[in-house]
């Protein structure tokens, strides 16, 4: 087909190819969260529904996108892997980012209900993204020790926190000067001595985040069988096994996850 007159601006889209071999991670991260949190009433320090939504969006993300190999998510954030030799739309970041961004924001509306049963949606929220390349497996494994390093650091200051709060009943200033110059076994004692915790106790979904890896599950159905009719009514039952990304708060730092999972790195992917 001839060209149009006008087919000469596309030469203006900038090449955004991701470098060959690289791993590609698109973190997501909720636009001005702090004010939805409040808005919505989520609970303090920890809100489950608002997490495990989190997590229902990522999954809904790997299973609807391609070659996305594992993902973190903590917080208002969620990273995810491609694999290293993923040829997805050849690569450009900002399909990468955009196909993330809006298939997990439009999945945190569509889900929200199953999750905030009593609590309606009270404007739509928004995700940022970015898309940065690991060239090694040591620095995807470093990238992912990060976020979960930030997800401990973060919760064990805001589990004193808010302990400090509700249970001694301390302003949030007062919280922040008690809590101030501690390092984190201060943090541990304060909440051991003055409030029977144990911080190695908390849900382990607060401590270490969220992981997501591909499973295999077996998936049962029941089917309306096509059976005589004498056996009209019957039941039979299908089982599946099918590739479902499973979540594990596990923790990714040290080289026991890798070991458990070594195909999540290999070189095939
Ligand atoms: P941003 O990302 O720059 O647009 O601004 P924010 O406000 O989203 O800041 P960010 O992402 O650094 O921090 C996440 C906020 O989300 C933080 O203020 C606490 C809030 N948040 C996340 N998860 C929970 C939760 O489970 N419970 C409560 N109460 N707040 C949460
Ligand atoms: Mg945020
Ligand atoms: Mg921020
Ligand atoms: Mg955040
Ligand atoms: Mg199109």
């Amino acid at each position: 087909m001839a060209k149009s007159k006008f087919e000469y601006v596309r030469d203006f889209e900038a090449d955004d190819t991701c470098l060959q071999h690289c791993w590609v991670v698109v973190r997501l991260d909720g636009r001005n969260f702090h004010r939805f949190a409040e808005k919505h009433s989520f609970a303090k320090p920890n809100d489950s529904r608002a997490l495990q939504l989190m997590t229902k969006c990522a999954q809904t993300v790997m299973e609807e996108l391609e070659d996305i190999v594992i993902a973190y998510g903590q917080s208002d954030e969620y990273s995810f892997v491609f694999r290293r030799k993923s040829n997805w739309f050849k690569r450009r970041a900002s399909k990468f980012m955009t196909l993330v961004a809006s298939q997990f924001a439009s999945s945190y509306v569509f889900y929200w209900r199953d999750y905030f049963e009593d609590q309606p949606l009270l404007y739509p929220p928004g995700f940022d993204g970015r898309v940065v390349l690991y060239p090694s497996n040591q620095t995807l494994k470093d990238y992912l020790s990060w976020r979960q390093a930030d997800c401990h650091i973060n919760n064990l200051y805001n589990t004193v926190f808010w302990a400090l709060i509700q249970q001694s009943g301390l302003t949030p200033v007062q919280a922040q000067e008690r809590l101030k110059g501690t390092l984190t076994a201060d943090k541990n004692e304060i909440l051991f001595s003055q409030f029977q915790i144990n911080y190695n106790n908390e849900p382990p979904m607060y401590r270490k985040g969220t992981v997501l890896v591909w499973q295999k599950v077996d998936e049962v159905s029941t089917q309306e069988a096509r059976l005589p009719a004498e056996m009209e009514g019957e039941k039979k039952t299908l089982t599946r096994t099918r590739n479902r990304p499973i979540p594990l708060h596990c923790d990714l730092i040290g080289d026991a996850f890798w070991k458990e999972h070594p195909d999540i790195l290999m070189e095939e992917n």
